[in-house]
């Protein structure tokens, strides 16, 4: 296959591992602007104390992302789903051309935007993600599509990075169990579990069927990602039943289905 953004190596990498690390896909000053369309955004919506419109906010002591526990605050978010629709600035770094060739090079071929979001993990508690593989929130569709993973802050062992199984990727899809949907650690070997601090900037590439987790930011320091998943096949857009009504986008096709190109 003739690679376009990546290596020889970085592909195999990615084979080999299910995931791969690119260290400064951003620049500082593109990772300080997504980061400003962000706190923008957020301070729109300082006033929340329940979810609305994809915008989740963190729970006391609870991971399981239940509307029905208590907020930690107004204004304190866990995520923000359907990121591209609420934050222009998000939207330009998934479909950017750099983005969209990284993508091809991994899919091989058109791509599609599949989901977005923001996935905040405050300072002093922001929740832990339990072990999961993505593709089992997808399980309508095959289980092709890639995840990218984009720090912008530095996201590290202490306030809540990546952890993944390298490998993991080639086990199928493992049960998950409810509420929040999540891998018993029993069927995991957890002796294979690696961190992956990323800086900011730095963009995490996964398979959907990557065994991956984050933990519990017990820290001082915030740690903001933003995720996109891209699919090889023309599926709806998953967020499309959360699109607001006013936004729109060329590429988005009424049936909710948004191939994407480099040269667009
Ligand atoms: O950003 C995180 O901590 C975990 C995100 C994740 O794995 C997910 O949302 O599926």
């Amino acid at each position: 296959m003739k690679l376009s953004f990546l290596s020889p190596e970085q592909r195999a990498a990615y084979d080999r591992d299910g995931y791969l690390l690119l260290d400064g896909f951003l620049s500082p000053d593109e990772v300080r602007r997504a980061k400003e369309g962000i706190a923008r955004v957020c301070a729109a919506r300082a006033a929340m104390t329940k979810d609305a419109d994809g915008f989740n906010l963190e729970k006391i002591n609870d991971d399981s992302m239940n509307p029905e526990v208590a907020a930690k605050g107004a204004g304190v978010f866990r995520k923000i789903q359907g990121a591209v629709f609420h934050v222009s600035e998000v939207l330009e770094v998934f479909t950017a051309p750099k983005m969209i060739r990284c993508m091809e090079d991994i899919i091989g071929g058109k791509i599609y935007l599949h989901s977005s979001k923001v996935m905040f993990k405050p300072a002093n508690g922001g929740a832990a993600k339990p072990w999961h593989q993505d593709a089992a929130y997808w399980r309508n569709y095959e289980p092709n599509q890639v995840t990218v993973w984009l720090a912008l802050d530095d996201a590290t062992e202490e306030n809540g990075c990546i952890w993944a199984i390298p490998g993991s990727h080639r086990l199928g899809l493992i049960p998950h169990v409810a509420r929040e949907l999540q891998v018993e650690e029993s069927r995991i070997d957890m002796a294979k579990a690696v961190a992956v601090p990323v800086k900011p900037g730095g963009l995490l590439i996964f398979h959907s069927l990557v065994l991956h987790m984050s933990k519990k930011n017990l820290s001082a320091k915030n740690r903001c990602a933003i995720i996109c998943d891209y699919d090889c096949s023309p599926n709806p857009c998953i967020d499309v039943r959360i699109k607001p009504s006013a936004f729109t986008h060329p590429a988005l096709r009424p049936d909710g289905v948004w191939p994407l190109a480099a040269a667009a």
